[in-house]
């Protein structure tokens, strides 16, 4: 029955605009398990005999949307491997491609509950990610350069998805300008109303 399926929310918005942050709040209160697309993509460029380890480096560096069937095979392993039934997907689908390719291999195997957007101004996301990349997060595009590529590729290419699954009014819209504190509060209350 559909009920059997695993529950699944999207967590989007822009480089920095605080989806982690907020997935681990979410994840203390609630009986989620998270799941960071960016973080599957790190932890696999560093695996031992990955034959993609050099390929995702080079897309993360340049804020380029690396192809979904290896991401979503992250996911899809990620969700299986937890036992959980209960998913924040952070940071994915974020072009059309991953759009596409997370319907035709996930759609029909999930209940997609709702989009959690986290609305942020550029200038916001970039000082948010250049401030961590300062205090040692040794991400390798946690700077300047690297940070224009990512603002413009989720200009470009994410926010059109985030339209388009606001059209299908299946988005929830957070300010993610105040302090993470605030922006959890609203949260907290989405989750609450929708019986989580
Ligand atoms: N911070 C957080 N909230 C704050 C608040 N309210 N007030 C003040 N400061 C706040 O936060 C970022 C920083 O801001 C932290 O220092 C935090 O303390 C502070 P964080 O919670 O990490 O924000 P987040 O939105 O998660 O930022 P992140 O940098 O992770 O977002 P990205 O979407 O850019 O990164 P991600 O890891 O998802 O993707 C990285 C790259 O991987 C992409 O550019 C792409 O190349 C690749 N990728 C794909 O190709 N496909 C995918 O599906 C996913 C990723
Ligand atoms: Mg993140």
């Amino acid at each position: 029955t559909s009920s059997a399926k695993p529950k699944v929310v999207f967590v989007l918005g822009g480089p920095g605009a605080g989806k982690g942050t907020q997935c681990s709040k979410i994840v203390d209160r609630f009986l989620f398990t998270h799941l960071s697309a960016g973080d599957l993509l790190r932890e696999e460029r560093s695996r031992e005999g990955s034959e993609f380890g050099t390929l995702i480096e080079d897309y993360i560096r340049n804020g380029k949307i690396v192809p979904v069937d290896v991401t979503c095979s992250l996911l899809e392993n990620a969700m299986k491997n937890s036992g959980k039934s209960l998913f924040l997907i952070d940071g994915f689908p974020r072009n059309q491609d991953n759009l596409d390719g997370w319907n035709r291999r996930m759609s029909e195997k999930v209940d997609m509950q709702f989009v959690l957007f986290f609305d942020c101004d550029d200038e916001v996301c970039v000082k948010r990610c250049l401030n961590r990349g300062q205090d040692g997060s040794g991400r390798s595009d946690d700077n300047l350069e690297s940070l224009k590529k990512r603002i413009q590729t989720y200009n470009n290419d994410s926010l059109p998805i985030i339209k388009h699954f606001e059209g299908a009014g299946q988005v929830k819209k957070i300010d993610a300008s105040p302090d993470a504190d605030e922006v959890f509060s609203e949260v907290e209350r989405t989750f609450l109303s929708r019986g989580f």
